[in-house]
Parts: C-alpha cells; sequence; structure tokens
C-alpha cells in the first residue's frame, strides 16, 4: 500500500517545504544558496513555498516595514522563477495550523537541544537586550512548518543543517511513541559552493539580511551601480593573484559568487583572470551578477505593480496550504489525546 506520508495523495511526487524569514531585503546569498534551488527542482516535486514572518518577529520588527517585507519576499521567490501554478506560495501567519503544531513540538523539544543551536547563541549575542522565548524555541516552530506537510525534502543553505537536523530527531522522537504519524525531512543542501556566500566586508561571516554595513550584502534589488561599488569595495588581500586558497577568503567568496553567477568552474576562473589584477576581476563579478539580477528586478518590479494579483496568490496559496496542514494537524490532536467532539 502507497504510503500516504510521503507524498500527497493525488500524485506520486515528494514534498519539498521552504521558507525565508521577512526580516529584510533579500540577497544574493538567499538567492544562490536557497530560491534558485527550489526553481530548479519545482517541477518534480510538490512544492510548498512560504514567508516565515512568525519567525521574523523573534527579532523586533517595524510593523508597517514586516508587512510591505512580506510581500515583497513573496514577490521575489515569483520573480526569481517560482512558478505559483506549480507551487503553493503563502504566508507563514495565514495558516494558523503552523502556531497550533509549534506549540506541540514545544513540548517535544528538549531544552538543551534547543540551547546548543547556534543561531540561537549568535542572535542572543546580536539582540542581547531581546533574548526573547521565541528566539529560544524558534526552532520548534520550523519543525512544525515542515512535519505539517510531511515534507520529504526541505532544501535550504548550510546555515540551516542544526534546525533540520532538530525537526529529524522531534519527528523521531514523536512517531516512536505514536506510531508513523511525521515523515522524516531530510535537509537538501547543495553541494556546490552557493550553500554559503559570505559578507563581502568580513568574508568569513555568512551574507545575511540583519547585517548593518550596506557594502557587506548585495541585495537582489539594488543598482547596477550600486552592486558595481559594492564589489569594487569588496574585501580581498594583500597578493593579486585571482587563485582558491586557504586563508583568501575575500577572493575565495568572490569566487565563489562568479562561479554561481557564470556556471564556471574555480579552475576556468582562475585561468580566465590569470595575469590579470584584483579590479578586474572584481569588476567582472559585478557584471556577472548584474545580468543574473536584471531580469529578476524586472519582472518583480512588475508583480508589485499589480498587488491584487500577488495577493490573489498568496490567499489560494494559504487555502491550499492549511488543508494540507489542518489533516497533519486533526492526527497530530488525535494521537496525543485531545478530546475530540
Ligand atoms: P537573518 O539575517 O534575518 O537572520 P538570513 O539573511 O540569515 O536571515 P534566512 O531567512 O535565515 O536569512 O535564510 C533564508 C534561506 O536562505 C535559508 O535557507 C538560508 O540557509 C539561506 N541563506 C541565507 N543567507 C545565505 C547565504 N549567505 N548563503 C547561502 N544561503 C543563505
Ligand atoms: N529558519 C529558516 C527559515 C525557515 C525555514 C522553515 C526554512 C522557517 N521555517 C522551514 C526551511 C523550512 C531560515 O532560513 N532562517
Amino acid at each position: 500500500m502507497e504510503n500516504i506520508n510521503n507524498s500527497d495523495t493525488s500524485s506520486n511526487k515528494k514534498i519539498i517545504l521552504s521558507g525565508i524569514q521577512s526580516t529584510g531585503e533579500l540577497n544574493i546569498g538567499h538567492y544562490f544558496g536557497a530560491i534558485k534551488n527550489w526553481v530548479k527542482l519545482q517541477d518534480d516535486y510538490i512544492n510548498y513555498l512560504f514567508v516565515a514572518d512568525m519567525h521574523a518577529i523573534t527579532v523586533r520588527q517595524d510593523p508597517a516595514a514586516l508587512r510591505r517585507r512580506s510581500l515583497e519576499v513573496a514577490a521575489t521567490y515569483i520573480a526569481c522563477g517560482i512558478n505559483p501554478e506549480i507551487c503553493t506560495l503563502f504566508i507563514q501567519s495565514h495558516v494558523p495550523a503552523h502556531t497550533q503544531l509549534a506549540w506541540v513540538m514545544n513540548c517535544y523539544a528538549m531544552f538543551g537541544e534547543l540551547s546548543r543551536m547556534t543561531q540561537f547563541k549568535e542572535k542572543s549575542e546580536q539582540h542581547s537586550d531581546n533574548i526573547n522565548a521565541g528566539l529560544f524555541t524558534y526552532p520548534a516552530l520550523q519543525a512544525a512548518d515542515i512535519l505539517l506537510y510531511n515534507a520529504n525534502l526541505v532544501p535550504v543553505g548550510l546555515d540551516q543543517k542544526q534546525h533540520l537536523e532538530l525537526a529529524r530527531d522531534i519527528a523521531v522522537r514523536f512517531n516512536s511513541v505514536y506510531g508513523d504519524v511525521f515523515t522524516i525531512p531530510e535537509p537538501y543542501i547543495s553541494k556546490e559552493k552557493s550553500a554559503k556566500i559570505n559578507s563581502l566586508q568580513e568574508p568569513i561571516k555568512k551574507m545575511s539580511k540583519s547585517d548593518s554595513n550596506i557594502n557587506a550584502s548585495v541585495l537582489l534589488l539594488d543598482k547596477t551601480d550600486d552592486i558595481i561599488k559594492k564589489f569594487r569595495r569588496a574585501v580581498t588581500d594583500s597578493e593579486t593573484e585571482v587563485r582558491f586558497a586557504e586563508g583568501k577568503d575575500g577572493i575565495n567568496n568572490l569566487m565563489t559568487i562568479y562561479s554561481c553567477a557564470t556556471g564556471r568552474a574555480y579552475d576556468e576562473i582562475e585561468r580566465e583572470f590569470s595575469g590579470k589584477g584584483y579590479g578586474d576581476f572584481k569588476l567582472a563579478v559585478g557584471e556577472a551578477v548584474v545580468s543574473v539580477l536584471e531580469p529578476i528586478q524586472k519582472k518583480f518590479n512588475g508583480l508589485m505593480s499589480d498587488r491584487a494579483g500577488l495577493e490573489k496568490i498568496l490567499k489560494d496559496g494559504a487555502e491550499k496550504a492549511a488543508h494540507r496542514a489542518n489533516k497533519t494537524l486533526a492526527k497530530v490532536y488525535k494521537k496525543i489525546g485531545f478530546l475530540q467532539i
């Protein structure tokens, strides 16, 4: 008999789920590290892609900015190539089952496990005036996001690996008590270099939305001149050779970005720039990134000028997602002993 946990009932395709927090403007790390993979995989899977606005409030957000960004992140998914006709696209807070299952997940995630999460440790340091309980239990909500849809595969960047392992551990723990309720999700972390794009200013640190240094990140919606300028200012080293090597973090990162934008391997890049200086290389990286981003920006602007169309996509998406999520939630509630009347 077909295991309904491993595919949607209407198809044999496996299920993908992923999301990005609406905490700021998306950068090339989000595109190369996450969204590009979603686009590549979308035809072969059933896809649930959402904007994690509930995760976003673990750090203080300006309400108007959060509202605007949630819509912009959704539009960015589509502008980057996500097809809303084949993917279920929604905003996390529009599907109440996420918080409902999150409470249950909180009761199956251990204090010690949550304490070991590096994201929690990092964010606690960055926001030492606001180490709230949501920041601590963030991975329990993330486990709910994933397990509600019986996701088989969760495509994320390398920094999310630990959260995915915790979601798997919770699912295994729950199943060992109540039977085969949850599908055990697998992370999909690209083996390509794109799994981690680093800051242009501190190239050992991940390029992140919440970095306050504007020169550290290249935003998907940055203007051409700004992109070229940011690459020109990128931190490198005192040598002159474009070569991927230990200790050359700035150049390694630029080579990674160039490789993501052009599809060229490191040795090809080394040959292409042999005898040329860092200045030429930085300009080429900037131009390659501009040519990837131009069509995305054009499409984004078109989508944002039809707000009603975008809202309709998200409304339909939330309905579809809720339908699927509520089925899992009902099963969980029954298993754990909540009274059904
Ligand atoms: P914040 O700064 O708000 O904590 P973030 O910029 O780190 O957020 P997330 O919302 O945590 O971004 O990440 C969304 C997705 O994009 C995740 O799958 C994450 O792994 C991936 N991602 C984020 N930044 C990068 C990066 N620099 N390189 C590769 N992948 C990334
Ligand atoms: N924590 C994730 C965003 C996120 C997510 C998810 C990713 C929230 N829920 C479920 C994959 C699956 C991040 O990228 N920071």
